[in-house]
């Protein structure tokens, strides 16, 4: 752990809880952007400051500045929202943003190329769709997930309350978010501002956390900060949750003390209990969590640091109990299932395969214009899942007819092979500064070579999880992927073999710096071999490592690990 605080450390402290000088900064029409230290005081707003990185070049040449812009990400919690506030996400991406809506992979709405001037009016028509953006990004706990299909089961309605009474408890306090967006009354001065929870210095890095409903893992329990998974009495009644801590995502090229992890299991809490272990966790973190290293500050480091039992005892301490022994789980995939399904209340679910989560109106298939026709109709809700696709819910017998042929005059369900229904892109280029590569423009292109191969020895309606992301920092959970792909640098990826299907055990390095045809080439001989040598059930992922062409992930810093295998790659 560092002595010295970072730099964002200063800036929170100095923020007066989050205001800086963002308002002042919104007023100066001489430059698209903000002052550097409100940049990343945005963030807790639910706004980062972008620019295109496509135009770069040519603005440099013309000694112009870069063409700034804002993306915006509203939370949403547990994904699920009205058709009003779709209409209202629509309304605001065509008045104010880039056309299309981006659907995240934590189950929330982005906008990308708000322009300054275009910043404050798109927050107010978010909020005033009731939602907003605060907590979306940040060193706080951000947009909460669950599982997408709360309707199937009353257990599912009850992970989503908790969703979000979690949300809710956890948001920060701070008046500031109203003030500077909201034209909100300023806080009198002599007032002291509080918040309980974090305190003045909010937390050391973002902090993420989800709930899940067994056998289903589609919001990546293994891959969040915290998550409860809810334990049933094999019915609707949720008799209380597993609680799992220490996931994470991200890591840096070439520092290996940065590094990808899958969360432990901590312990079992009662459905009442949930909200205050999650607030427990949270203040540990707040405590314990290294604030002079920002790459060493998520809690997946602090638990290294200390290890499970003596945070699990922390934790203890705070809550005054024990928590009891873990339940055994079982899941069985981490990717959502297509089409129509029935609910428990006998209303009907559509779940939408949406590329890359990109609503847009693309050749034939028309998501904008076709999901916001079904909007202007649909009497139930919409849930975004984890894996960038749409649930169309709670539709009646009567009008699901009516939904299904939007569907069809749209074009909003195309045909997809098992590895494209299962694959997922982070945004990368041209909006995020910190891609090293391209994700989201490159992977659909990608699978369709592999598809070519996967028809060629009849897999292409196997799944297969292949997840890309445009740097190591992880944005679509790629070492959870059975095929995970990471950027280097333009054109050039980490390719990464063997996660398992259920999203418990990451990949490990299979190839280092391949471009597009040493991608395919590398995964070609492999597929081929899966579908001639595979046993009954067996999947990608764990056919790599029964064959010796990887060998299994271990966790933490255990995942750069190299190891000499035995067994011939085909
Ligand atoms: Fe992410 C930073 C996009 C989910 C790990 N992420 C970013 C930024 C904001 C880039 C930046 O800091 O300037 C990206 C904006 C790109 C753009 O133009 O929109 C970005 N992250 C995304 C989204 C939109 C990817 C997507 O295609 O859906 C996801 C938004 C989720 C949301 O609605 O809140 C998104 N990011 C994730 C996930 C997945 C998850 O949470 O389940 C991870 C891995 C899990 C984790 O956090 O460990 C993730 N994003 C990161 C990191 C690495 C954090 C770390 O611990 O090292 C960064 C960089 C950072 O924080 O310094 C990052
Ligand atoms: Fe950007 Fe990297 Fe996240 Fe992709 S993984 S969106 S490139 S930060």
């Amino acid at each position: 752990m560092s002595d010295k605080l970072s730099p964002n450390e200063g800036i929170k402290t100095r923020s007066q809880f989050l205001r800086g000088t963002i308002a002042e900064g919104l007023e100066r029409s001489i430059t698209g952007a903000l002052a550097d230290d409100d940049t990343q005081l945005t963030k807790f707003h639910g706004t980062y400051q972008q620019d295109d990185r496509d135009l770069r070049p040519e603005r440099r040449k013309k000694k112009m500045e870069q063409a700034y812009s804002f993306m915006i990400r509203v939370r949403v919690p547990g994904g699920v929202c009205t058709p009003e506030q779709w209409l209202a996400m629509d309304q605001i991406a065509t008045d104010y943003a880039n056309g299309t809506l981006r659907l995240t992979t934590r189950q929330a709405f982005q906008f990308h190329g708000v322009i300054k001037s275009n910043l404050k009016r798109s927050m107010q028509a978010i909020n005033a769709s009731l939602l907003d953006t605060i907590a979306a990004c940040g060193d706080v706990n951000r947009n909460v997930m669950c599982n997408p299909n709360p309707h199937q089961s009353r257990a599912h309605a009850k992970a989503l309350d908790l969703a979000k009474s979690v949300s809710d408890h956890l948001t920060p306090r701070t008046a500031a978010y109203h003030e500077i967006w909201l034209n909100g009354e300023k806080v009198d001065d002599s007032k002291v501002e509080e918040e309980p929870i974090y305190g003045a210095t909010y937390l050391p890095r973002k902090f993420k956390m989800a709930i899940a409903i067994p056998p289903e893992n589609d919001v990546d329990v293994y891959a969040q900060d915290l998550s409860f998974v809810a334990i049933t009495d094999g019915g609707d009644e949720v008799i209380g949750y597993n609680v799992m801590v220490g996931g994470g995502m991200g890591m840096t090229h070439g520092e290996p003390e940065t590094y990808p992890r899958t969360a432990d299991l901590l312990g079992f809490c009662a459905p009442e209990q949930a909200v205050d272990v999650a607030e427990k966790v949270v203040t540990v973190q707040r405590d314990f969590g290294d604030r002079g290293n920002r790459k060493h500050a998520r809690l997946k480091y602090t638990i290294e640091d200390m290890g499970v039992r003596a945070f699990r005892t922390e934790v203890e301490r705070r809550l005054g109990y024990a928590l009891a022994a873990p339940r055994d789980v079982l899941f069985e995939h981490t990717g959502d299932r297509y089409g129509w399904v029935k609910g428990h209340t006998g209303k009907w679910h559509f779940t939408l395969f949406i590329q890359n989560g990109r609503v847009a109106d693309l050749g034939d298939q028309r998501l904008l214009s076709g999901l916001r026709a079904i909007a202007e109709v649909h009497k139930g809700d919409f849930r975004l899942t984890a894996n960038q696709n749409l649930v169309i819910a709670n539709v009646g017998a009567r009008q699901k007819k009516v939904i299904q042929g939007l569907i069809d005059d749209y074009g909003l369900e195309q045909a997809a092979s098992g590895l494209r229904r299962n694959a997922m892109a982070c945004v990368a280029l041209p909006t995020c500064g910190l891609a090293l590569a391209e994700s989201e423009r490159y992977l659909p292109d990608l699978v369709t070579a592999l598809d070519r191969v996967l028809t060629s020895v009849g897999l292409a309606e196997d799944e297969i999880v292949i997840r890309m992301t445009g740097c190591p920092n992880g944005c679509a959970r790629p070492y959870l992927a059975e095929i995970g792909l990471v950027g280097r640098s333009p054109g050039v990826y980490n390719l990464y073999l063997g996660a398992a299907f259920d999203g418990s055990r990451m990949n490990k390095l299979y190839r280092q710096d391949v471009d597009h045809d040493a991608i395919v080439d590398a995964l070609t001989p492999l597929l081929e071999a899966y579908a001639r040598e595979r046993h009954e059930g067996e999947r990608f992922g764990d056919f790599v490592i029964r064959r010796g062409i990887v060998a299994a992930s271990g966790n933490g810093a255990a995942f750069h690990e190299q190891v000499v295998l035995t067994g011939a790659a085909t």
